[in-house]
């Protein structure tokens, strides 16, 4: 005997007992794991609730009849198969609980129980609805979701009573007329059955709230859902639905209209559906009022070069075969009428777009491969099917243009044995649609191509799709706009002149009309959705100058700004838009045909046209890196991340957003970096290996390659992290076993063992990691240089502290470029999370006494340059006070804390022997009064209200600075209410690493921007 199951025997034996004494009418045994029914609540005829639910009940005994002032019987989760007769006898029964047990049937007595309100039968295996239960003509409640049902009997309409009817999860396949008398209800569910329609009658429920008909297979709704205007909730999707009834405008309570998952669903366009319900709703009412059909859409013509698509445009468009047929520059856009296959009468205006097949011409079509799109496919017959990439279009239509019907024909078919494709192709890719052969010089099979083309452009998505009147008279307006772009306050204005002011109305015009191609608006794009592009042609040929551009190909891929400026001379003024020219830049990256180089305005080159990157790296590079290996006294650094495929902009953009450092020498897959800092000159070659799952390695030799390293680790994972968190598989670090002889060990070790062996703290560590190729052990830690505070993984930052005590690895000139690229990536981090932008360096410096005979104090400004801040020289730079202000005092903390962080204060090259510069005398003597200043300060800062502890520990302060940059941005505005002095030069800068704020003086701003060109460049 189980001791648990007498215990709750004894708990339920106690509880009966404890109802019997008191005369109760209530008993709950709920989940007490009861297996039978004890015998002693027969004594219990007063009760009026018995709760069962939740044990393991298998039979429920016969005496139960006697219990009959029982109103409530609650029985789910048991596993009943049966109920025994007796029941019936229960006829002051209002509410019977019955669901999630294991019935197969109900038996006829339930019939009996008029006095049932709410009945529930929910989770059982029932297969049917016993006649009995119609007349429970009581019943407000009739829950039968979850069980096999297969129909619904007619008599439900009798149960007029009921407000709320559970029927999901069934098997249903109709629903009768007669649920339309059940006018008090005020929930039906119906969904997830195999319903193919709903009653007219359906429309009579019209206290209906809550109207659920998700994951059935319907492909139509009535009409008269349109009078159920109490519904607040209404659930259609996952059915078959093409389009819903426009009558669901006048639904005006709803809150919740799921239409997802209708995958054929037309009307509403998903274009008004990512609007959300307001919009869907004015649509549908806007089309009850006056519809027009449209009868519109894209044919894209694409293929290789040379393979006849031009000449097979012609040939629809009934033209004459030129033999001589030019090839086509860019893209040309031609009107095709083309009747209707079902609709006598009805002409189809399809704009057939014939793209230029060359290499050059092939990036901008990614603007336009949308999935409302009919494409055409098309290689030459003649040539090997393998010359005719089918496959790799095929591939780039489906993952642009997902379920697009795609017609893929061959021409030059007169010849006596042409090329055939892969019998599996069409069970490869879904989206093909058809496959066929023509000729466009003897006219072969083009008659029959244009009937395909009739018949799956007629199905397209937005063929004939039913648009308000008002709506299409503000497309048209639109389109006779004589601007090539407009704001989008221009084309709202249009439209509500056109007729239809609701701007989420006009947002899903417009989004319409980039579908079908008629404009170009890339609304999910910051920067380019305040403009709409109304000549798509136009901006295609704009794009295609550049990636032709002879100068951007002699330049190794950089679009310099005056090539720029002489391509684009006649835009910026012509369309009085002195912004489109970056624009069309930006829109160019949002696609991954160019990156852009630097922010500033002056920077000498513009971008990185990836098109045009020659594919194998230059020789000088190879020759220069070797050089650079062989200088005397370096060391190398490196780190490897193995990515889980191939994506676009891995390593491009990190070539462009890294090209301050750039030699001019980059190629697709790869570039050589240099850092010319004239102390410390690194030099860096990034290499992808090219494979599918490509290897990424960043190199830096030098004489002190950590904080190269470092820079260049930290933009490549923000890039990562930015555009594909997740691609990274592993990051690598190279064996440094064979460092000291000079040689390299091609052994790799992740990133993640090393972190672990430097960081071990089991008492016999030693921190040491042995190269399984010599067997020789080597310092983790010395591998791990130059990888610290990189967000190269969140664990390598979280133990950078315990790290640092380990040292002993880096240089003392490393340690101090580490420290203080570490100490503003701290002070940029922090000043990014408070959200306030001020210069947040500086240094105090007490006057003895002033002309006064004052104290005074003077506070300056410093250039946060990452290799090396500095104070400002000029007297703008400096503010001098007489009494420190309180905000002052607050930030003094913070202050100390980022001193000791960048290793100001105590620089440890003296030390090391190393002859120390004036400059780097200056600092440390400027943050040696200031720290000096601040030990003074300290019992002020802690008397100030909101600083309990003086100087909490640099641990704990970094989180309690956003209120300390608030002060100190209030008291720099304080010193200097008109900002006059400029903030001594300081100017914000965007650091490319992380797109982070940093202030730099002048000289630096221009460094950072774009310091370094190839011409400069000694080789
Ligand atoms: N015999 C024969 N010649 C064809 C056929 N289609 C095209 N040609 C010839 O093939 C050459 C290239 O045809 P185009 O129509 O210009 O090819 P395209 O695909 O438009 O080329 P691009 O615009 O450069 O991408 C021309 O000389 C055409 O006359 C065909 O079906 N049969
Ligand atoms: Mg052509
Ligand atoms: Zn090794
Ligand atoms: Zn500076």
């Amino acid at each position: 005997m189980g001791s648990a199951a007498d215990g709750s025997d004894k708990e339920a034996e106690r509880r009966i007992a404890d109802v019997a004494r008191g005369h109760g009418t209530r008993l709950d045994l709920a989940r007490l794991g009861l297996t039978v029914v004890p015998d002693s609540i027969r004594q219990l005829t007063a009760l009026k609730t018995l709760i069962l639910a939740g044990n393991q009940l298998t039979a429920i005994p016969d005496w139960i009849g006697q219990l009959t002032a029982l109103t409530k019987l609650i029985l789910p989760g048991n596993r009943l198969t049966a109920i025994p007769d007796s029941v019936g006898q229960l006829t002051a029964l209002n509410t019977l609980h019955l669901e999630d047990d294991q019935l197969t049937a109900v038996p006829d007595w339930i019939g009996q129980l008029t006095a049932l309100t709410k009945l529930i039968l929910s989770g059982n295996r029932l297969t049917a609805i016993p006649d009995s239960i119609g007349q429970l003509t009581a019943l407000t409640e009739l829950y039968l979701h979850g069980n096999r049902l297969t129909a619904i009997p007619d008599w439900i309409g009798q149960l007029t009573a009921l407000n709320t009817l559970f029927l999901s999860g069934n098997r249903l396949t109709a629903v009768p007329d007669s649920i339309g008398q059940l006018t008090a209800l005020t929930k039906l569910h119906l969904d997830s059955n195999q319903l193919t329609a709903v009653p007219d009658s359906i429309g009579q429920l019209t206290a209906l709230t809550k109207l659920h008909l998700d994951s059935n297979q319907l492909t139509t709704v009535p009409d008269s859902i349109g009078q159920l205007t109490g519904l607040t909730e209404l659930g259609l999707s996952r059915n078959w639905l093409t389009a819903v009834p426009d009558s669901i405008g006048q639904l005006t309570a709803l809150t919740r209209l799921d239409l997802s998952g209708n995958r054929r669903l037309s009307s509403p366009p998903r274009e008004v559906l990512a609007q959300g319900i307001k919009a869907v709703l004015a649509f549908l009412r806007a089309l009850g009022e006056s519809p027009v059909e449209r009868w519109r859409s894209k044919v894209l013509i694409v293929g290789e070069a040379t393979v006849g698509k031009t000449s097979l445009a012609r040939q629809l468009l009934g033209e004459p075969f030129d033999p001589d047929e030019r090839q086509t520059h860019g893209l040309r856009v031609r009107s095709l009428p083309v009747p209707h296959p079902g609709r006598p009468g009805v002409m189809m205006d399809l704009d057939v777009w014939d793209f230029g097949g060359q290499l050059e011409y092939r990036a901008t079509q990614r603007f336009y491969l949308t999935d409302r799109s009919l494409f055409l496919l098309v290689w030459n017959a003649r040539a090997r099917a393998a010359d005719g990439k089918v496959t790799a279009w095929l591939d780039a239509i489906s993952a642009r243009a997902p379920g697009a019907p795609v017609l893929v024909v061959a021409t030059h078919g007169d010849e006596s044995s042409p090329a055939t494709l892969p019998h599996d192709l069409p069970g490869r890719y879904p989206g093909i649609a058809a496959v066929g052969t023509v000729d466009s010089r003897t006219g072969l099979g083009i008659s029959e191509l244009r009937d395909a083309i009739a018949r799956h452009a007629a199905a397209l998505p937005l063929m004939g799709v039913r648009w308000p009147a008002a709506w299409d008279a503000g497309a048209r307006a639109l389109g006779e706009l004589p601007e090539l772009t407009v704001t989008v306050r221009r084309a709202s204005r249009c439209l509500a002149e056109a007729g239809v002011p609701d701007p989420a109305a006009q947002q899903a015009i417009v989004r319409m009309l980039h579908d079908l191609g008629e404009v170009a608006y890339f609304a999910g794009i910051p920067d380019l959705a305040e403009k709409i592009i109304l000549k798509p042609e136009w901006l295609d040929a704009r794009i295609t100058q550049v990636i032709d551009s002879q100068h951007v190909a002699d330049a190794g891929g950089v679009l310099a700004r005056a090539e720029r400026n002489r391509l684009w001379a006649d835009l910026a003024d012509a369309e009085d838009d002195p912004g489109l020219p970056d624009r069309l830049i930006r829109m160019m990256e949002a696609f991954d045909l160019a990156y852009r180089i630097g922010d500033a305005d002056d920077s000498a080159d513009v971008a990185l046209i990836v098109d045009r990157l020659p594919d194998a790296p230059p020789p000088d590079a190879g020759r220069l890196w070797g050089k650079a290996r062989a200088g005397p006294g370096v060391r190398e650094l490196a780190v490897t991340y193995q990515l889980a495929s191939r994506q676009a902009g891995i390593p491009t953009w990190f070539i462009a957003r890294e090209h301050r450092f750039t030699t001019g020498l980059h190629w697709r897959h790869g570039a050589l970096l240099h850092d010319r800092d004239p102390a410390t000159p690194t030099w860096a070659l990034l290499a992808d290996d090219g494979r599918e799952q490509p290897a990424v390695t960043l190199r830096v030799v030098g004489a002190y390659p950590v904080r190269f390293l470092s820079v260049l680790t930290e933009a490549f994972n923000a890039i990562i992290q930015a555009r594909y968190p997740g691609l990274v598989e592993e990051r690598l670090v190279p064996c440094a076993c064979q460092a000291e002889a000079g040689g390299s060990c091609p052994h790799a070790f992740t990133l993640d063992e090393l972190i672990a062996e430097a960081t071990a703290d089991e008492p016999d560590a030693d921190h040491k990691i042995r190269c399984p190729k010599s067997r020789r052990k080597i310092g983790a830690a010395l591998m791990l240089d130059g990888l610290r505070g990189t967000g190269l993984t969140a664990q390598l930052d979280a133990i950078l502290y315990k790290l640092d005590i380990q040292g002993g690895t880096l240089t003392a000139i490393e340690a101090r470029q580490q420290a203080m690229l570490n100490g503003i990536r701290a002070l940029l981090g922090t000043r990014a999370n408070a959200d306030v932008h001020c210069p947040a360096l500086l240094s105090i410096r007490q006057a003895k006494r002033g002309l006064l005979h004052q104290s005074q104090v003077t506070v300056t400004l410093w250039c946060e340059w990452p290799y090396g801040p500095h104070p400002l020289e000029a007297d703008d730079g400096s503010y001098t006070i007489t009494k420190v202000p309180d905000a002052l005092i607050r930030y003094l903390p913070y202050l100390r804390h980022l001193i000791a962080a960048l290793g100001l204060a105590a620089p440890a090259l003296g030390s090391a022997g190393i002859a120390l510069s004036d400059q780097v005398k200056d600092q440390a003597e400027a943050a040696a009064r200031t720290l000096e200043f601040i030990d003074k300060h300290a019992s002020i800062a802690a008397l100030l209200p909101g600083h309990g502890t003086a100087f909490p520990s640099e641990r704990t302060v970094r989180a309690e600075t956003g209120a300390d940059f608030r002060a100190l941005h209030d008291m720099l505005r304080a010193l200097d209410p008109e900002n006059k002095k400029n903030w001594g030069g300081l100017s914000p800068v965007t650091r490319p690493e992380d797109l982070r704020t940093i202030y730099l003086c002048p000289r630096h701003t221009r460094d950072f921007d774009y310091p370094y060109t190839a011409a400069r460049l000694t080789r």
